[in-house]
C-alpha cells in the first residue's frame, strides 16, 4: 500500500469537494471529507475497474448509496481517468455538468446507478451482487471464471434508517451474497443533528441477525480498512458490513463532527481555515496533488493489464464454449422474437389477462434465455413463474425464478440492480395496488431508463371480495404520472401477447403490464393490423358503420364491457377504441391520433380508475371511479359502481 499517494488522493478529494460545493454554493461536503481516505483506498487500491472501458462486464461495482456525498465519487472518477473533467467539477450542480447534484446513471461514466433517495443504492447493490452470482452460475466453467467481481457500496446513517435497506439486507443475507461488501459511514450525524435524536439500535447486531458478516473499525486506519476488506472478500457465503466510525467533514477545523457540514458549503472563511489546517495553499482553488495524479497513472497501467488478461480469458472461454458464448452475446443484444412461439389465444376464449400473461411469459422465456424474475410472494396469483426453470437460493444461482419475499420496495430496488449490472433481463411482480410500496424504485427505473418489466395483476375494483385495500383505484393515474414508464393495460389474452412483446422489445425504459384477476373474453378485433397499430398505444377494436357519432375509449377489462354495452345500445354508428397505453398514444403524431379519435366526434372514456387524466381523451365524458372500492363479489361491484353493461349503455345513450 502506497500511503503517501493515498494521502495525496484523500487530500485532493477534500480540496475538490470544498471548492466545488463552495463555488456551487450548494452541496454536501460532510460525507466526502469524512470518507476521503476510504474513497482513496477503494479507487487507489481495491477496485478492479478499467476507466478506459467503463462498461467492462467483470468490473467491480461501487454504489454510493448515500448519494448526497457525490463529490466523493466525482473527485475520484476524475482522478481515476473516467470521463469526468475538471470543468465538470468546477461546474458541480450546474446545467449540463456530469457532476450533477446527485450521481446520475448515464451521465458520468463510472456512476453505476442514480442515488440520492436514501437506501435505493443499497438495494441496487444487492441486485448487482445477485446478478453477479447469477451470471457466474450461467457462464463460468470449471476452466474459466469470466464473471468474478465484487459489489461495494457506501451507505450512511440515513440509508441504515430506511426500510428499503432493511428489506434488501434481509434478502441479501438470506441469499448469502458473499461478493457484496457494504461500508457503513457511521458518523452519527444526519441533517437534524446527532443520530441519537432518532436512531439508537445496534446496526451491527441487526445485520448479524440478517446473516451478514459484520466488522467494525475506524475510517482512518488504512491498514485496518484493507484488512477488513480482505476478510470481507474471504467471507464467501455471506454479505459483509464494515461499520466505520468516522468524522463528518473531517478536515474542517470548526465544523467537523457537526450536522452543519452535512449539506451546506463550509463558507469562504472555513474553506480557508480547512485548507490551512490540511496544509493546502488557501489561495489555490481546485487543487490536485501531483502524487494523486501519478498514482492513478500507475493504476491505469495496472488496470489495463488486468482488463487485458480478462479479454484473453474471455476469448479462450468463448472458443471453448461456443454455445454459452452465443447465449452471452444474445444477452447483450436487442431481444429477437422473430422465431418465438406465442400461446396463440382464440377469439371466444375466456381467460384472465394475468393467466394469459403467465402463458406468454412461459412461451417467450424459451426465446429469451436471460429473462429472469419473480414476485413479492404473490407468484401463484401473479402467474409469474417460469415453469421448470428452478429458483435462486443461497449458493445456487442458476435458476430463473426469484423469491423476493414480501418485500416490494426492495424488489423494485434489487430489480433495478439486476438490470444495471447487465446481462439479465429482469421482471418483477406484485398486486397493482402494492405499487405504492415500490414506487420510489419504479421512479428511478424510469429515470435511469432501465428496461425492467413489471407484472402488476389484480388491476381494479374487479379484484372483488378483498375489498378497497386491495382494489387499485388511483394507481393507473399514479403510474402514468411517472415520466418515461410505459403502462400497458391489455384488454384480452391476445392483447397480453402483444403487451409482452412490446415490453421485451423496449430498451429505453421500464414497462408495466397491468393485468386482470378476472376472466375476459378474447374478442374479434376490427383492425386486422391491430398487433402493429397497438404499438402506437391504441387501435379500433370495434368500428362504427358510417361516420361515428360517438367514440368510446376504454382500456383493459373495460374494452369488452364497452363493446357489449354498445351492442346493447343497438346503435351502429359507435366506434370502440382499445387504448392499451395512454402515454404511447399521446406521444403519436396528430394524424394518427385523429385517425383513432376523429376530431369533433363525441367521446366517452371508460376505465375502472380515477378520472384524473381522462378529461381530454374522454371529451369530458368519463365513466370512472373517484372513490375507494368496496368488498363484494366482482359482478355486484360492477353493478354498484356503474361498470356493468346496463350502466355503460345508459351512459352511451345519454350521449347520442
Ligand atoms: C429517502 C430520502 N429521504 C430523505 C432524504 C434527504 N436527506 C438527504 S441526506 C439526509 C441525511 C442523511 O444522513 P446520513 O446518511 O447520515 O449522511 P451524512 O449526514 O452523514 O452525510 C437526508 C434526510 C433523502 N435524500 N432520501
Ligand atoms: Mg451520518
Amino acid at each position: 500500500m502506497d500511503r503517501k499517494s493515498l494521502n495525496a488522493i484523500a487530500l485532493t478529494v477534500r480540496s475538490l469537494t470544498m471548492d466545488a460545493v463552495q463555488k456551487a454554493n450548494s452541496g454536501h461536503p460532510g460525507l466526502p471529507m469524512g470518507l476521503a481516505e476510504l474513497g482513496a483506498l477503494l479507487y487507489g487500491e481495491i477496485l478492479k475497474i478499467h476507466p478506459a472501458e467503463p462498461g467492462w462486464m467483470d468490473r467491480d461495482r461501487l454504489v454510493l448509496s448515500a448519494g448526497h456525498g457525490c463529490m466523493l465519487l466525482y473527485s475520484l472518477l476524475h482522478l481515476a481517468g473516467f470521463d469526468v473533467s475538471m470543468e465538470d467539477i468546477r461546474r458541480f450542480r450546474q446545467l449540463g455538468s456530469k457532476a450533477a447534484g446527485h450521481p446520475e446513471y448515464g451521465l458520468a461514466p463510472g456512476v453505476e446507478t442514480t442515488t440520492g433517495p436514501l437506501g435505493q443504492g443499497f438495494a441496487n447493490a444487492v441486485g448487482m451482487a445477485l446478478a453477479e452470482r447469477m451470471m457466474a452460475a450461467r457462464f463460468n466453467t470449471a476452466d474459466h471464471s469470466i464473471i468474478d467481481h465484487h459489489t461495494y457500496a457506501i451507505a450512511g446513517d440515513g440509508c441504515m434508517m430506511e426500510g428499503v435497506t432493511a428489506e434488501a439486507a434481509s434478502l441479501a443475507g438470506h441469499l448469502g451474497l458473499g461478493r457484496l461488501i457494504v461500508y457503513y459511514d457511521s458518523n452519527s450525524i444526519t441533517i437534524e443533528g446527532p443520530t441519537s435524536l432518532a436512531f439508537s439500535e445496534d446496526v451491527g447486531a441487526r445485520f448479524q441477525a440478517y446473516g451478514w458478516h459484520v466488522q467494525s473499525g475506524s475510517a482512518y486506519d488504512a491498514e485496518d480498512l484493507l484488512t477488513m476488506t480482505e476478510a470481507a472478500k474471504e467471507h464467501r457465503d455471506a454479505p459483509s458490513l464494515i461499520i466505520l466510525e468516522s468524522l463528518i467533514g473531517k478536515g474542517s477545523p470548526n465544523k467537523a463532527g457537526s450536522h452543519e457540514v452535512h449539506g451546506a458549503p463550509l463558507g469562504d472563511d472555513e474553506v480557508m481555515a480547512s485548507k490551512r489546517a490540511l496544509g493546502l495553499d488557501p489561495e489555490k482553488d481546485f487543487y490536485v496533488h501531483p502524487d494523486a495524479v501519478a498514482h492513478f497513472e500507475r493504476r491505469k497501467v495496472e488496470w489495463a493489464r488486468v482488463h487485458g488478461e480478462w479479454v484473453e480469458a474471455f476469448a479462450s472461454w468463448a472458443a471453448a464454449n461456443p454455445e454459452l458464448h452465443d447465449i452471452w452475446r444474445s444477452s447483450f443484444e436487442a431481444v429477437d422474437l422473430s422465431s418465438a412461439a406465442f400461446p396463440g389465444f382464440q377469439v371466444g376464449e375466456k381467460v384472465a389477462t394475468r393467466s394469459a400473461g403467465g402463458k406468454v411469459l412461459n412461451s417467450l422465456a424459451k426465446a429469451v434465455p436471460n429473462l429472469v424474475g419473480g414476485s413479492a410472494d404473490l407468484a401463484p396469483s401473479n402467474k409469474s413463474v417460469i415453469d421448470g426453470a428452478g429458483h435462486v437460493e443461497k449458493g445456487r444461482y442458476q435458476g430463473r425464478n426469484l423469491h423476493f419475499g414480501v418485500r416490494e420496495h426492495a424488489m423494485g430496488g434489487v430489480t433495478n440492480g439486476l438490470a444495471l449490472h447487465g446481462g439479465l433481463r429482469p421482471y418483477c411482480a406484485t398486486f397493482f395496488v402494492f405499487t405504492d410500496y415500490m414506487r420510489p424504485a419504479i421512479r428511478l427505473a424510469a429515470m435511469m431508463k432501465l428496461p425492467v418489466i413489471y407484472l402488476f395483476t389484480h388491476d381494479s375494483i374487479f379484484v372483488g371480495e378483498d375489498g378497497p385495500t386491495h382494489q387499485p383505484v388511483e394507481h393507473l393515474a399514479a403510474m402514468r404520472a411517472i415520466p418515461g414508464i410505459v403502462i400497458l393495460r391489455p384488454a384480452d389474452a391476445q392483447e397480453t401477447e402483444a403487451a409482452w412483446e412490446m415490453a421485451l422489445c423496449r430498451t429505453d425504459g421500464p414497462t408495466a403490464l397491468v393485468l386482470t384477476r378476472q376472466n375476459l373474453e378474447v374478442f374479434d378485433k376490427h383492425d386486422r393490423q391491430w398487433r402493429d397499430t397497438v404499438k402506437r398505444g391504441a387501435y379500433v377494436a370495434k368500428e362504427a358503420r358510417g361516420s361515428p357519432k360517438l367514440v368510446v375509449v376504454a382500456t383493459g377489462s373495460e374494452v369488452s364491457l364497452a363493446v357489449e354495452a354498445v351492442r346493447d345500445v343497438g346503435e351502429d354508428a359507435i366506434r370502440v377504441v382499445s387504448m392499451m397505453s395512454r402515454e404511447l398514444f399521446l406521444s403519436q403524431d396528430q394524424a394518427f391520433r385523429s385517425s383513432i379519435l376523429p376530431p369533433d366526434v363525441a367521446r366517452l372514456a371508460v376505465e375502472t380508475g380515477v378520472s384524473l387524466g381522462w378529461e381530454g381523451l374522454g371529451g369530458g365524458n368519463i365513466v370512472g371511479i373517484d372513490r375507494f372500492g368496496e368488498s363484494a363479489p366482482c359482478a355486484d361491484l360492477a353493478k354498484h359502481f356503474g361498470f356493468d353493461r346496463e350502466a355503460v349503455a345508459r351512459r352511451i345513450r345519454s350521449l347520442l
